[in-house]
């Protein structure tokens, strides 16, 4: 593992964010604050998830307490504690969520602060019941200074490019937070036995080509040509490829497990359009864009099949794309055979 031990240094995660915002005067602190709201939510999420599976043991519990609908209140549960720490904070005005019905956003009067947050509280949660890893994604941007204090979901409606920080949580097998504020990738490991997240994963860089594609090979039947072709190649035989043919498959059906697991490791998550979603399934703005930041910044590539995903101009809140991410010369095989130029 990474974790120093031994006398070695522990770095937190709150003095991570600290130091960064001595690099960057003029910042107010209130991003690093922002980021701060951001870090207690995903202690609280992560308290709720590790005892989801006491609910039908212990009955009443308190927030989870109707049997069978644990899944979906766990959705709603880390929506409010989100909610709640941000809006507690004060910085940000304008929340956009997953959870939040009907494309509302949650617009603060009054509100004093610069930024607004936009993800997904509990991704990948038809997961949760089957004791499976699951995740949090988000997305911050700056209000344009012409909307301070008249703030619309219009200010929120940004390319991924203007991200000024994205990252996310996976609850797995431990707890890691990845962020990135444009500056390099950074992961971080939450040690449950302090209550902190320590500084385990530094600037991370994704491999250039690896052996795993993600893909819901179910939908295959659906699929534009150039994905049959760019999925078979994977799978055709080649030992004096490298890395040899054929590649492996995994896919978890937890968007940030697949990405996190691929950023580590090297690898490409595709969720492409189909014949009945013509923008595939997953979300622009708190899911595609997210993880494009993040996967950029550590070396990797993020299209839609017609452009790269932090390009893509939002229409709404929920819009969705196609996803082809991961290890930028896998990205670049699979453009290459959707273009039909392999
Ligand atoms: P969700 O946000 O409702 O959980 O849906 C998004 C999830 C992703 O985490 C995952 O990669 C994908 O949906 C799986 O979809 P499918 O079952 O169609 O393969
Ligand atoms: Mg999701």
């Amino acid at each position: 593992g990474t974790l120093a031990t031994g006398g070695g240094a522990l770095k937190t995660l709150e003095q991570f964010i600290i130091e960064r915002e001595a690099d960057a005067p003029g910042s107010k602190g209130q991003f690093s604050r922002l980021l701060r709201d951001i870090v207690v939510a995903a202690k609280i999420v992560d308290r709720d998830v590790r005892k989801a599976g006491l609910v039908d043991l212990f009955g009443d519990t308190g927030d989870v307490n109707v049997q069978g609908e644990v899944q979906k209140k766990l959705d709603l549960l880390a929506h409010e504690e989100f909610v709640r720490a941000l809006r507690r904070g004060g910085e940000v005005c304008l929340i956009g969520s997953e959870e939040h019905a009907e494309a509302i956003p949650l617009l603060f009067e009054d509100c004093q602060g610069k930024y607004v947050v936009l993800f997904d509280p509990l991704d990948g949660s038809s997961n949760v019941d089957v004791n499976v890893s699951i995740g949090t994604i988000f997305s911050i941007y700056r209000i344009p200074d012409d909307h301070v204090g008249r703030v619309t979901m219009a200010s929120a409606l940004q390319s991924g490019r203007k991200q000024v920080a994205a990252g996310y949580v996976v609850y797995g097998s431990s707890t890691v937070l990845v962020y990135t504020t444009g500056n390099g990738v950074n992961g971080f490991t939450l040690d449950p036995s302090i209550g902190e997240f320590l500084l385990s994963h530094p600037g991370i860089r994704t491999p250039e080509r690896g052996r795993m594609y993600s893909v819901n090979e179910g939908n295959y039947n659906s699929w534009e040509d150039g994905l049959k072709e760019y999925i078979k190649w994977m799978q055709t035989e080649a030992p004096d490829d490298t890395p040899p043919r054929p590649y492996t498959t995994r896919y978890i059906g937890s968007f940030v497990a697949d990405f996190h697991r691929n950023l580590m490791k090297g690898g490409v998550y595709i969720y492409p359009a189909n014949a009945r979603n013509p923008n595939g399934k997953l979300r622009l703005m708190y899911e595609a864009n997210p993880m494009a930041l993040i996967v950029e910044q550590a070396g990797g590539r993020a299209e839609t099949g017609h452009g790269p995903i932090l390009d893509v101009e939002p229409g709404a809140l929920h819009d969705r794309c196609p996803v082809y991410i991961g290890s930028r010369d896998m990205v670049d095989d699979a453009i290459g055979f959707l273009s039909g130029e392999r």
